[in-house]
């Protein structure tokens, strides 16, 4: 499982020691982890196998698209703005899948009782938070990443930024996940 533990909102340490949360705190809340590992051929296999398992139809399969993002100060177009834009708190009409190829970042996703949790994501982790859940990313101080952004269908990255309560995908994530406690 990935390193999880409550940040605040700026995305401070808590006074007191950390406490790692398991997986299900983020099974809960929708989140999914998968560890591959970028340097191997069978985690293309593994990928597809993943994709399989989520139950993307045949015709989806090949339109699951992905592309690669780096993010650091020298290799992202209008780093500070982008980075800006990542750490605004926001969702996402689709799932938000990535893939962690090098580097590393944190993943901050709200729980259900809106803290937030900080998920630290390193190489070969793939994650997949849910249509609705409201999220932000930042680098740790490596201040590097490598990420494949893997999309269903046509790539939509548009954020929503928070609030969304009356968006379709936000009240159908309220009602699927946060509605089961
Ligand atoms: C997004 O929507 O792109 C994010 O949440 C940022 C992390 S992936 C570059
Ligand atoms: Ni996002």
């Amino acid at each position: 499982a990935p390193q999880a533990w409550i940040v605040g909102e700026k995305g401070e340490d808590l006074q007191g020691p950390k406490e790692f949360l398991p997986l299900s705190k983020l099974e809960d809340i929708g989140v999914l982890y998968w560890k591959l590992d970028p340097k191997k051929s069978e985690s293309e296999e593994e990928l597809a196998k993943i994709r399989k398992e989520r139950g993307y139809s045949y015709m989806n399969m090949y339109c699951f698209l992905k592309d690669l993002i780096e993010i650091c100060p020298d290799k992202l177009e209008n780093y500070e703005e982008k980075v800006k834009n990542f750490f605004t708190e926001h969702m996402h009409a689709d799932e938000e899948i990535r893939y962690c190829l090098e580097g590393s970042g944190y993943f901050d996703v709200r729980d259900k009782d809106d803290k937030w949790i900080r998920i630290w994501i390193k190489e070969g982790d793939m994650i997949i938070l849910p249509a609705g859940i409201y999220h932000r990313f930042t680098l740790d101080s490596a201040n590097y990443v490598k990420l494949m952004r893997l999309f269903i269908g046509e790539p939509v990255w548009t954020a929503l930024n928070r609030p969304q309560e009356g968006h379709p995908a936000r009240q159908e994530y309220v009602k699927n996940v946060m509605g089961n406690t």
